[in-house]
């Protein structure tokens, strides 16, 4: 299917090219219709001049005739003011404009365009494009290209594989002293004539597309530092935030600096540039963007500071500045063709920052957390109507494929690819970046690239272009030979479930990393990696020696070695013996995770797991605090419920899981108070250990609540009382709100008063108050009705609607359901990204138990009668197939 058409023969085709679906009259883009540009932009020239109430953008390409064709500029939401090729002014009839397309037939070999647009950023709410942030005098306006929003700015062919270089003039009002965009300043100055207003003008000397462009005209404060490159380049960072932010900008700032060392070290990849900025933005609907020297951030993913910042944000912060960084070569650099390739920048970037985070903590927790966020919400997806391969083959909305299954999936695919290769995926890696520095490429290219060592793995493009989770079972026999040495083998067999509108599913090369222990001492006796390519096989370990005969017990799949559902047939005390034994933490936790799953969703009886979880809890809690943590996690309901494929009730699985974690409260009861005395407030210190620490402490906190130790309420208000940092204060206001303590009005709007100004942390108010419990609908929408929620700020959107959203049981009644669809509609009309992206929560409604299965159809076909974007209506129509 999709690989056929990317062979070198197949018919090309424009990507802009649209065609109407059979089904709803959405227009899709496929990946088969890709045709290069007709022309190349050898350099673009910009000056936006910002004015109160409105903005113009003078664009000046040098266009280049590459292949036969009409020369196509894309724009939206503007006025077309004047447009000249060759300093010929076009009139009407010139070109055609239409559905946001401006085509001129016979445009000349070389053209320059001058065009001139009018648009007005201060109306525009969508955060694309050049979009207004803020209010009085904290306005502020930056740019969100990725992918499609310098069309909002200017027409351009604005498509990744049109690189080029960009010199940009900004022009605004002094009340705007922070002028910036990509590359180096080269001149700035006050505008002849007009004492109010002033201009900066930046030259970027790399060749990028249009979506990394960026300006920000802002009132911003500054922290500076500086590195030297292995190159011997020194580069300036700057990190530009709210003066009243700016202490909060060390974390990011040493995290940048440690996120360059890291990729000279482990990619042999340096910085390019004389200028690396940041910019902090309140009001953004993602983490953040890589744009070419001067990424933007949401303030939530780059400030961080003891007091106003849990550790696990703090960590996260840190992983995405790496992550951004890493961009500079794994997207910036060389970058996609089209934006079906998007995986191939975001799946490798997400697995270089993975391993950054791996760096800097447990490296068993981080693979934890990870696998955790995969089996929560990609396998959800991918079981559900919104499906899709890494590599998706079509699409309406593109913005609709910044999925986990292109980011974490993509980033898994990576993983597999780095460990079949072993050393050889190094060299892989310099190959790719020496072939293909400056170009726009694809999946194909990447594979090509990691193969021409000698070991090829260009057939894991399946991987990349297959939907949906493989399930793959296993089993093992024994024959055991003279002098306690055996024959081993362990068959495995894989399947995966076919998805509508997708070819049957192939069997797809899934390293299983195993490792063999001796039954009767404990011993590991044998690591390797199994490649299983077929739909079953069997794998042989010969001469296996053992202390007394006994079967050795395999242990499958360690650190989550492939995306897959893992089947292996272990008995209780398999997985009992596997949570004592293992020397990888990952399988110890995965052994934890497979019994409350028997538990939960087979019905066992709790009594293997309760005793083997308080053992390894007891044996790491002094070894590695977060991952004793850990260990007693049970799957959130959201887990839960995505291997529940019909009749799903949630607060039947609600029950279970509440009974279950109260059962383990009740078992381990003497050990809470013990843990809990063991770890005191201490002074706070950043390092994996602390962070282990007050992970710890509150999870016992939590547990020994969900118990009924009667001073653990004590132990709560003290906690909150003497924190010194955040994650010490929000576990214990959580752990008071969520168990009703007398006082939980009072250290609500105790924490209110401290924090009222931090908007980051009142996002954990609101978030804290819509997770709570005993909060009704009612509770909910109050909290949505409150001035301060924002509707121009995703942050404090998603801290309300995200922690309502992990609560099953009152998102899917008729009530819950009714809110939430109100805050989508709403949406649809000022922030289509953000509106698609929570409406795809829904997306099992079908798996519900009626009635409130056929309630959600009915309310999901309402809304479809009422929305209006793009983005909303290709995920509602999607959801609705189901
Ligand atoms: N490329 C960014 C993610 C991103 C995507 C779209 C955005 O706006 C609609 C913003 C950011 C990353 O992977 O970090
Ligand atoms: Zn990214």
């Amino acid at each position: 299917m999709i690989v056929d058409s990317l062979m070198p023969d197949a018919p090309e085709h424009n990507p802009e090219a649209v065609e109407a679906t059979a089904d709803n009259g959405i227009q899709k883009i496929y990946l088969k219709d890709y045709t290069p540009p007709s022309y190349s932009v050898e350099k673009v020239e910009l000056d936006i001049k910002l004015f109160e109430d409105h903005a113009t953008v003078d664009s000046v390409l040098t266009m280049k005739r590459q292949h036969p064709g009409d020369l196509v500029l894309l724009g939206q939401n503007m006025e077309l003011l004047a447009i000249s090729i060759n300093d010929e002014a076009l009139v009407e009839g010139d070109y055609q404009l239409d559905e946001g397309q401006l085509t001129v037939s016979d445009a000349p070999d070389d053209a320059v365009v001058k065009i001139c647009v009018h648009h007005q950023p201060q109306k525009n709410t969508e955060l694309e494009g050049l979009y207004i942030a803020g209010e009085g005098d904290e306005v502020m306006f930056v740019t969100q290209c990725e992918p499609e929003g310098f069309r909002k700015i200017t027409y351009y062919p604005d498509r990744p594989d049109v690189l080029s270089v960009f010199t940009t003039r900004l022009e605004a009002d002094k009340k705007f002293p922070t002028l910036l965009a990509n590359g180096d300043l080269i001149e700035s100055g006050e505008v002849a004539g007009d004492s109010n207003r002033h201009y900066a003008i930046w030259h970027d000397v790399s060749k990028k597309p249009s979506y990394l462009f960026a300006c920000v005209f802002a009132n911003l404060a500054v922290l500076e530092d500086s590195y030297t490159t292995i190159e011997g380049r020194d580069v300036k960072l700057q990190i530009y935030a709210k003066a009243y932010d700016i202490d909060k900008c060390h974390v990011a700032m040493q995290a940048l600096k440690d996120s360059m060392h890291w990729d000279e070290v482990n990619y042999g990849r340096a910085y390019d540039l004389d200028r690396y900025m940041i910019v902090a933005v309140s009001q953004f609907n993602m983490g953040a963007m890589e744009n070419k020297g001067l990424n933007i951030f949401n303030t939530s993913c780059v400030l961080s500071s003891p007091e106003t910042t849990t550790d696990a944000r703090s960590f996260s912060v840190k992983s995405i500045i790496a992550h951004e960084y890493f961009h500079n070569w794994t997207g910036n650099r060389v970058t996609c063709r089209d934006w079906f390739q998007l995986c191939l920048k975001e799946g490798l970037t997400v697995y270089r920052d993975q391993s950054f985070s791996a760096d800097h903590q447990s490296p068993a927790v981080q693979r934890i957390d990870d696998v955790s966020m995969l089996r929560a919400y990609q396998f959800t997806e991918d079981a559900g109507p919104l499906s899709h391969p890494p590599r998706p083959s079509s699409f309406v909305e593109i913005n609709n494929f910044y999925t986990t299954t292109v980011y974490e999936k993509g980033a898994e695919v990576v993983r597999m690819l780095a460990n079949t290769l072993g050393e050889e995926y190094r060299q892989g890696t310099d190959t790719y970046f020496e072939r293909y520095d400056g170009q726009a490429v694809t999946v194909e290219d990447w594979l090509s690239a990691l193969s021409a060592q000698g070991k090829s793995v260009e057939h894991f493009i399946d991987w990349y272009t297959q939907p949906g989770t493989p399930e793959v079972s296993g089993h093992q026999s024994f024959e055991l030979g003279e002098g306690n040495v055996g024959k081993l083998t362990v068959t495995l067999s894989q399947k995966t479930r076919q998805v509508e509108g997708y070819e049957a599913p192939k069997a797809l090369p899934i390293p299983v990393a195993t490792a063999l222990f001796d039954r009767s001492s404990g011993e590991l006796i044998e690591e390797r990696l199994l490649m299983l390519e077929k739909e079953t096989q069997d794998f042989v370990f010969d001469n296996v020696s053992t202390v007394e005969g006994v079967e050795p017990i395999v242990s499958v799949l360690r650190d989550f070695s492939a995306p897959v559902q893992m089947k292996y047939q272990y008995s209780e005390a398999d997985l009992a013996f596997l949570l004592a034994h293992e020397t990888n933490g990952f399988n110890q936790w995965q052994s934890a995770q497979a019994l409350v799953n028997k538990i939960l969703l087979q019905n066992n009886e709790p009594d293997v797991y309760l005793q083997a979880v308080k053992k390894a809890f007891l044996s790491l809690v002094q070894e590695d605090a977060m991952l004793a943590a850990r260990i007693l996690d049970i799957p959130a309901e959201r887990e839960l419920a995505s291997a529940v494929n019909s009749d799903y009730q949630p607060s039947i699985m609600k029950q279970k899981r509440d009974q279950l974690k109260a059962n383990l409260a009740q078992y381990m009861l003497d050990d809470w108070q013990q843990v809990y005395q063991q770890l005191p407030i201490e002074d706070y210190e950043d390092t994996p250990q602390a962070r282990g620490k007050r992970a710890l402490r509150n999870v016992v906190l939590d547990m020994a609540l969900t118990a009924g130790v009667e001073e653990a309420h004590d132990w709560a208000y003290e906690q909150y009382q003497t924190a010194r940092c955040m994650t010490e204060r929000l576990g214990a206001l959580s752990a008071m709100v969520n168990y009703e303590h007398p006082q939980k009005q009072a250290v609500l709007d105790d924490f209110y008063q401290r924090f009222n100004k931090e908007a980051l942390v009142m996002d954990l108010w609101f978030s804290v108050q819509a997770g709570d419990e005993t909060a009704s609908i009612a509770d909910i929408a109050a909290l949505i009705e409150r001035k301060d929620f924002d509707w121009g700020t995703p942050n404090r959107i998603r801290a309300v609607v995200g922690s309502f959203a992990a609560q099953p049981t009152k998102l899917w009644t008729k009530e819950g359901l009714q809110t939430y669809i109100a805050v989508v509609k709403k949406l649809d009309e000022t922030n289509p990204v953000l509106a698609s992206r929570l409406l795809q929560t829904l997306s099992r409604w079908y798996t519900l138990v009626e009635p409130v299965r056929t309630e959600a159809k009915q309310q999901l076909q309402h809304l479809s009668k009422q929305v209006k974007s793009k983005n909303v209506t290709e995920s509602l129509h999607t959801i609705l197939k189901a």
